[in-house]
């Protein structure tokens, strides 16, 4: 079979809910990627950052294969011996009391909003259904009915209501109209992604995260991050988060939590929070399940181990040095955080940010454009300095 005997095939028997560049991967190993012909890519996705720790990677498949051939689910109806383990490795990893374990991202969105309005009930005493939570514009957090309820994007909303109420929005990066909305004593939390990954990687102002944390505690109102894409060394410190010494009430982990091996998430707070959901009000198949568990200790530990937050915030500066460097008309602005990062393109005689994806693809690199106009580019961290300069050079030379 070709590339387009799978694309067709695809298109024949899979729901059209993307629009996938026209490349058919087979294989992975670290920064690389190969097609079902054979061709070598980087792969500067990363699967939207759940490959941080690169494709495949051996501790985390081992890990995966050793813990698959001794049980993989007993459901939350039994204890099992893994679990336990997991969640003190995770606790203690990022320094919270407790954790709930889910599966995607959204599912770990869901329930720290769930938390939230468990929290201002039990807690701080909002009257019962009036809590608010306060998001902001441009936001992404999942594709469930209640996560795009709180979307500002109609691709992400329209045709999917009615919506969930309880939501307030407003811009990202403006403490003077968080501020604002905290004067209203119904609020109980605050979500934010400490970057905003798909609307073309926006890096706040410096001291952001800050203000709005300390705004918060001044109101009594939950701070959460959303670290699913920005989080686990991704921006170049293990949380992006930790740029500003900023502690979530409640933090949200996916992705890269299990190394892109299957989907593990998580949401960590302290007792005073965690505790207010009680047996049988929240819970998941899957969640918590024995593989994750293992897989998750795995991918954690190489994030430790080979010191990929630091390769991250290194190799990071020299990416958008070179990038800058670049002289096609095409490039707008480069902007980033670690190994976040994204290139503005500016359309010329037609040619889209799509039609540059497509070049980078012939040229043997693999991204994707966010918004009509933005190229993010996110390889694993596990990349090395000479590939970050092999991988400018495909772009400059793409550009140009
Ligand atoms: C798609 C975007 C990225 C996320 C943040 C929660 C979730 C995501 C900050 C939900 C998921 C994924 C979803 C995927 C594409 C990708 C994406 F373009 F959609 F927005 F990365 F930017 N919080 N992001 O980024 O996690 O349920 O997917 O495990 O839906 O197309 P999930």
């Amino acid at each position: 079979m070709t590339s387009q005997d799978y694309i067709a095939r695809e298109d024949n028997f899979g729901a059209h809910n993307y629009h996938p560049l026209p490349v058919v991967l087979e294989r992975g190993e670290g920064v690389f990627v190969w097609d079902v012909e054979g061709k070598r890519y980087f792969d500067f996705l990363s699967a939207y950052s759940a490959v941080n720790q690169g494709h495949c990677h051996p501790k985390i498949i081992g890990a995966m294969i050793e813990q698959a051939q001794k049980l993989t689910l007993t459901s939350r109806a039994f204890y099992n011996n893994v679990l336990g383990e997991y969640e003190e490795y995770v606790c203690k990893y990022f320094g919270y009391d407790k954790v709930l374990p889910m599966n995607s991202g959204a599912e770990a969105d869901e329930t720290a909003l769930k938390l939230a309005r468990k929290w201002a009930y039990k807690k701080k005493g909002i009257a019962e259904n009036q809590a608010k939570i306060i998001v902001c514009a441009d936001n992404f957090h999942g594709r469930t009915i209640t996560i795009v309820s709180m979307s500002t994007d109609p691709d992400s909303y329209s045709g999917f209501g009615p919506f969930t109420p309880g939501f307030v929005t407003i811009p990202y990066n403006d403490v003077d109209a968080l501020e604002r909305e905290l004067a209203d004593t119904n609020v109980a939390a605050f979500l934010v992604e400490p970057i905003q990954g798909e609307a073309g990687v926006f890096v706040p102002d410096s001291g952001y995260l800050r203000k709005a944390y300390d705004l918060c505690k001044a109101h009594n109102v939950l701070f959460i991050a959303d670290e699913v894409q920005t989080g686990i060394a991704r921006t170049g410190r293990l949380l992006a988060c930790d740029h500003e010494g900023v502690r979530p009430d409640i933090l949200i982990l996916g992705k890269a939590l299990s190394g892109g091996a299957m989907p593990v998430s998580a949401v960590l707070a302290d007792d005073d929070i965690m505790l207010v959901i009680k047996p049988g009000e929240h819970g998941s198949t899957f969640g918590g399940n024995p593989l994750a568990g293992k897989v998750a200790i795995a991918a954690l530990e190489v994030i430790k181990d080979e010191k990929l937050a630091e390769n991250a915030e290194r190799l990071g500066k020299i990416f958008r040095e070179e990038l800058s460097k670049i002289s096609s008309e095409m490039v707008e602005l480069v902007r980033g955080k670690g190994l976040l990062n994204a290139v503005v393109i500016k359309p010329k005689d037609g040619k889209t940010a799509w039609d540059v994806c497509l070049a980078l693809r012939d040229n043997g690199l693999l991204a994707k454009p966010t918004h009509g106009h933005i190229i993010r580019f996110a390889p694993p961290l596990v990349i090395n300095e000479a590939q970050i300069l092999e991988a400018v050079a495909i772009i400059k030379n793409t550009l140009e």
